[in-house]
């Protein structure tokens, strides 16, 4: 893998053809596939489903991360790696017994991650740390893709990029990640970026010349 991380948001993908987007996007130097899941009711959205996961694994051997912004992700979590997940992301605000799945995440063979919302001090994830992966800091509120940058995030990426080494965590950044952004988080620590409307989709470039003025 690459120094940084490069993750395209399929979220933001043309469904239309998704599998033919997975396969440029990979062709394009993609590291890892982020698939957003959402139930309505953890955030205001439905996106891709335990179907679209199987299709974009088929698509690639790429890694395939699952973001999941679901309450009660614990009955959940077999599901996606049971699709093709090798990432599964949690949010511990959604979740009683998020020691509990971390762990359970790992036992499954998969890689663990816990995203913490702009609102979650990162005190309330610190215990947790050395069970995680990946850690993703949201820079917008979960739920749409297109949002602003919440500007107070970035010193939680400076404090937890000063934690990284200790935990054996990769830093990771989801929300408006645009050039600038990408720019100026990667000088801090953050090690990877989820890619979306703000650096990758709906620009009139391909993604192959996006990706390479990224890196
Ligand atoms: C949003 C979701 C994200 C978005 C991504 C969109 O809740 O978790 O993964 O898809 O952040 O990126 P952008 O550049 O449109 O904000
Ligand atoms: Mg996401």
């Amino acid at each position: 893998m690459s120094e940084k991380l490069l993750c395209p948001s399929l979220m933001c993908a043309d469904f239309g053809r998704l599998a033919e987007e997975v396969r440029t996007l990979d062709e394009a130097g993609t590291d890892i596939f982020h698939c957003d899941i959402m139930d309505g009711t953890f955030v205001p959205n439905f996106t891709m489903g335990v179907q679209d996961v199987k299709a974009v694994r088929a698509a690639t051997q790429k890694p395939v991360d699952c973001h999941l912004m679901i309450e009660n992700p614990s009955t959940k979590v077999d599901w996606f790696i049971d699709a093709g997940a090798d990432i599964v992301y949690i949010h511990p605000e959604s979740e009683r017994f998020v020691v509990k799945t971390l762990a359970h995440i790992r036992e499954r063979g998969a890689k663990a991650g816990i995203a913490i919302n702009p609102d979650t001090p990162i005190s309330a994830v610190e215990e947790m740390l050395n069970l995680c992966d990946y850690v993703m800091v949201m820079t917008v509120n979960p739920g749409f893709a297109g949002q602003k940058f919440i500007s107070f995030t970035r010193d939680k990426v400076v404090r937890l990029a000063a934690m990284k080494e200790q935990y054996g965590f990769r830093l990771m950044i989801d929300g408006a990640c645009s050039p600038q952004v990408i720019a100026d988080l990667s000088s801090v620590g953050a090690d990877g970026f989820v890619l979306g409307t703000s650096a990758l989709f709906g620009k009139e470039k391909p993604y192959q010349e996006l990706l390479a003025d990224l890196r």
